[in-house]
Parts: C-alpha cells; sequence; structure tokens
C-alpha cells in the first residue's frame, strides 16, 4: 500500500500514559516498545504541520470502572497523577495538537476517544477524513476509537506497527484487529506511508 499524506489527515495517538506501560497500574505488555514508532508517525504528521490528537484516560479516584466501584479494572489514569503522565518519551509536538481526555466523570467510561468528547468537532472543523489511529490497548481504546471513527464517517487506518493489546483473554488483540477490519478499517504500516 502507498499513501500520500494530506491534509485531510489526522494522527491519533490513544492512551500512552505510565499506567498502561509494563510498569503502570494496568500494563499493556510491550506498550512502551511502540514509543519511537509512534514518534516516527508523530513527526511524520507534525512536520506536515498535521494535526496530532493525544487521547487520555483521565479518571477520577473513585471511577466507575475501577475495582470497588462497579468495574473490572485497577484504578488507573487517575487525574494528576504521574501514572496519567504521557510516557516520557513520547513526543508532544508544540503546534498542531491537542489532548484529548476521557473517562473523566465518576459514573461513566469511555474505550473510545469520541466517547463524551470534543474529538469529532475538532476533526470536523479542520476538514479531516482520514484517521491514522495507533496506541493502546488494541483490544479496548484503540479499537473502540477505531470503530467510532468509522461509524463517524472518517476513513480510519490501525497503525499496526504502533498498537499493543492488553490480551485479558488469549487472542483478543487478534479478534480486536479482525473485528477492526471486518468494520472497515485499513491496517497499515510505517512503510506504507511515501514520505
Ligand atoms: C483502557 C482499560 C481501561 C485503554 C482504558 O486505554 O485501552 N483499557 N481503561
Ligand atoms: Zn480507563
Amino acid at each position: 500500500m502507498r499513501l500520500n499524506l494530506t491534509n485531510k489527515d489526522a494522527l491519533i495517538v490513544v492512551d500512552m500514559q505510565n499506567d498502561f506501560m509494563p510498569w503502570g497500574a494496568l500494563p499493556v505488555p510491550d506498550a512502551d516498545k511502540i514509543v519511537p514508532q509512534l514518534n516516527a508517525y508523530i513527526e511524520a504528521f507534525s512536520s506536515r504541520s498535521l494535526p496530532v490528537y493525544f487521547t487520555r484516560d483521565w479518571h477520577p479516584p473513585d471511577h466507575i470502572s475501577f475495582k470497588g466501584h462497579g468495574g473490572i479494572w485497577p484504578p488507573h489514569c487517575v487525574q494528576g497523577t504521574e501514572g496519567a503522565q504521557f510516557h516520557k518519551d513520547l513526543i508532544i509536538p508544540k503546534d498542531n495538537k491537542f489532548i484529548i481526555s476521557k473517562g473523566t466523570s465518576r459514573d461513566f467510561d469511555a474505550y473510545s476517544g469520541f466517547q463524551g468528547t470534543l474529538l469529532d468537532s475538532l476533526l470536523k472543523e479542520r476538514g479531516i477524513r482520514r484517521l491514522f489511529v495507533g496506541g493502546v490497548a488494541t483490544d479496548y481504546c484503540v479499537k473502540n476509537t477505531v470503530i467510532g471513527g468509522l461509524n463517524l464517517g472518517y476513513e480510519v487506518f490501525l497503525l499496526i506497527d504502533a498498537t499493543k493489546g492488553v490480551d485479558v483473554n488469549a487472542g483478543d488483540t487478534d479478534r480486536a484487529i479482525e473485528e477492526m477490519m471486518n468494520s472497515g478499517a485499513v491496517v497499515v504500516a510505517f512503510g506504507d506511508l511515501t514520505l
């Protein structure tokens, strides 16, 4: 596949926060290994003045998704904590970047970057039509963001070399990739971009 980036394209980096790294509260195996690859995408977009959207889980301390509060997850990405910070080596461009916080109120969870956020309106007001999505976790927030984008009418590319899944059940990540493809997402890797 050969892909030329245009001003209708945006990069979406999903939840590259400490708590999803191998040292964090809700570890995604090898999540830290994709930082260099994500940085390559970030540079490719940023150097062309194309926008980069960083989603982050940004939960209150008693969030509904946490064990003991009705959910299945250990407490993670609590607002303002070190665990909620982005991986220290992730490049955050000065310009044309947006931070999208989700899961911010106690009684609602959001796996999709579109759920309860301004992401769709920010993309639409810039005329963005194609989304390139990477980050973690493939089988949760990446999957829901990709399918959310498809449902909103975007063309969506899954960055297969810049995403990692948590695999709570063996095979979840592979099934998530299949589900995204069946929903219309196109799997691409860095070498597919014409740079
Ligand atoms: C996520 C589980 C709970 C994710 C967020 O970013 O994929 N997974 N909260
Ligand atoms: Zn969460």
